[in-house]
């Protein structure tokens, strides 16, 4: 039995993964997303690589020319974030098939944690949870995932990155303490390289692992690293008490601008405002938007909004890049005082 069964879920090498679901033939090639490496010129970074790359010591943040050095016959793609971002609502959607929605934290396009203890506690059982997830993933996506499942959020997620690529892992609360012994203190969540040096110095080893830093007292931790010494404490003996939350879609998106200057130069104000509202529209889809909002505030600071249902308007981008103009030409006409701040939101439709 588990004290508490928690899941970690990670998809494998994520946007190549999906870019050699696109192009079967890149199969069994080393596969680059990232910035384009112009022959060995290139600036910028790798986002990742498949697993066949990983064999060329390519790595998720390494310098792109760096790359295309390791492996110039590998095929380089540019991030295609639309691609991924639809993947990956996709997928989030097959999940909540599985498990309900309230007891998944997302943490990152293609990470959630999830909590099944009030499912079961048996470990047969969450394994047989674990397995259904990939399952069910792969039979609408096509892209494997590994998943790591223990009794808290951090030795599941040590779980999942020990059985990756196309994994399924269960360790409990005892083997976890065992198997971080082992590792360097970087594997604990939080400890980056600023903690490490303060760690190493306290005792004076060079490169510690878990088990070395068992011999620090708790009062020495929280002396030198503050509330995070006495975290660490408990990690190090494979202790986590952070709870898994519940992540909510957002119910609406929104830009404002504060200008430099109060103005109400028409040409200034729609300018800016046009920007807001692409930069609104990039980040939520058509289907999505519920209503638009305009908010206005002059320059006595007193704030105003007009708002518009959306199905008053027919039609997409371009009718609300249009009605949503109109709305704030009505503010620009309504008073004679100058406007300090323009904004535009869009109200969501609830997804689940
Ligand atoms: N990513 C990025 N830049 C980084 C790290 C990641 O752009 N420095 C992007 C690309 C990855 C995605 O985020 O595909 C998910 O990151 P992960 O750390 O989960 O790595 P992968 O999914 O690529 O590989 P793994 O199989 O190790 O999880
Ligand atoms: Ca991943
Ligand atoms: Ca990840």
């Amino acid at each position: 039995m588990l004290k508490k069964t928690i899941v970690h879920i990670d998809m494998d090498y994520f946007f190549a993964q999906i870019e050699e679901r696109e192009n079967p033939w890149m199969k069994g090639k080393p596969v680059i997303v990232g910035a384009d490496p112009k022959k060995g010129k290139g600036r910028g970074v790798v986002s990742t690589c498949n697993y066949l790359a990983r064999e060329y010591k390519i790595k998720s943040g390494m310098a792109i020319s760096r790359a295309y050095k390791l492996a110039p016959q590998g095929i380089f793609l540019p991030v295609n974030m639309p691609l991924y971002k639809k993947t990956s609502d996709s997928i989030f959607k097959t999940v909540k098939k599985v498990v309900p929605s309230s007891l998944i934290e997302k943490v990152s396009v293609d990470e959630a944690y999830i909590d099944i203890t009030a499912i079961t506690t048996n470990k047969k059982e969450a394994l047989k949870i674990g397995g259904d997830l990939k399952k069910e993933i792969f039979k609408k996506e096509k892209l494997s995932c590994t998943v790591g499942i223990s009794e808290n959020k951090m030795i599941s997620k040590i779980a999942c990155q020990l059985a990756k690529p196309d994994g399924l892992k269960l360790i409990d609360k005892q083997e976890g303490r065992d198997i971080i012994k082992e590792m360097n203190i970087q594997t604990i969540p939080g400890i980056g390289p600023k903690t490490e040096k303060v760690i190493k110095e306290l005792i004076k080893i060079e490169n510690p692992t878990i088990k070395d830093a068992l011999e620090i007292k708790k009062e020495e931790l929280v002396r030198y690293l503050g509330k995070r010494g006495n975290d660490f404490y408990q990690k190090f003996r494979g202790i986590d008490a952070s709870v898994v939350t519940e992540t909510k879609e957002a119910k609406s998106v929104s830009k404002e601008h504060t200008f430099s200057k109060d103005t109400r130069s028409p040409d200034k104000i729609i300018k800016v405002f046009k920007g807001l509202v692409d930069d609104v529209l990039m980040e939520v889809k058509e289907g999505e938007i519920k209503n638009i909002v305009v908010v206005c505030r002059f320059e006595d600071f007193k704030t105003y909004q007009k708002q518009l249902s959306l199905d008053k308007i027919n039609g997409g981008y371009n009718s609300i890049v249009k009605s949503s103009t109109i709305l704030l030409l009505k503010f620009l006409v309504s008073s004679n005082k100058k406007i300090r701040l323009v904004g535009f939101r869009v109200g969501l439709k609830n997804k689940l």
